[in-house]
């Protein structure tokens, strides 16, 4: 299969953490964003929204949407639950990520990093570290609760959610104040498998 990504990208890391962690082999296809690359009309024709990642199988068919991907490559693994209960709490932290979490700190970074906090952005830089912030607080709560965010069994929950917490520091966050998410990042880094954002 193939993975069209930026290996700086939190989103497409994710893609890259599952299949690590799984020992899945996959051909990386790196795609500049810059460049125009997510708009060529070759990709186009396999993700029409023009984003990445993307996982293409080697029968063609195409898959969008990080979270969703990650749980594609993890069913039937002990990183997805199947029971209904178990699976739909996974899904709740994604969502979550997805919503509250990755719009405020992937911003955050993307506006510190990438762009080097511009005048013209640092209120919505400020705007940023409210959201980010609130996101971690409940991560925290929940991690002084558990060894993993779902419970004691890592899940795609913890995958997604280690993308952007791990680099949260690139958009301003400090995370020494949240400890049980420190120590979830170093459990996350001890799994068989695991492999580093280049
Ligand atoms: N919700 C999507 C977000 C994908 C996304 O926004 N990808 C960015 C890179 S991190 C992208 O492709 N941006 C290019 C564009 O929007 O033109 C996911 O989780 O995969």
């Amino acid at each position: 299969m193939k993975i069209y990504g930026d290996r700086q990208s939190g989103n497409c890391y994710k893609v890259q953490l599952i299949c690590d962690l799984l020992g899945l082999s996959y051909e990386w296809i790196d795609i500049d964003i810059l460049a125009g690359d997510t708009k060529d009309l070759a990709f186009l024709a396999k993700n029409p929204l023009g984003k990445i990642p993307l996982l293409e199988l080697d029968d063609g068919r195409c898959l969008s949407e990080s979270n969703a991907i990650v749980n594609y490559l993890a069913a039937h693994t002990d990183y997805l639950p199947s029971t209904p209960y178990e699976l739909a709490k996974v899904q709740q932290w994604q969502f979550f990520e997805q919503y509250s979490h990755e719009p405020f700190i992937a911003v955050a970074r993307f506006i510190n990093k990438y762009l080097g906090l511009p005048d013209d952005k640092k209120e919505e830089y400020a705007a940023k570290q409210v959201g980010g912030h609130k996101a971690l607080k409940t991560m925290e709560a929940e991690l002084q609760e558990s060894h993993f965010i779902t419970g004691e069994q890592v899940t795609t929950a913890d995958v997604c959610l280690y993308a952007y917490t791990h680099v949260a520091e690139d958009g301003g966050f400090n995370l020494s104040q949240y400890p049980a998410i420190q120590n979830w990042l170093t459990q996350m880094e001890e799994l068989e498998g695991f492999t580093a954002m280049l």
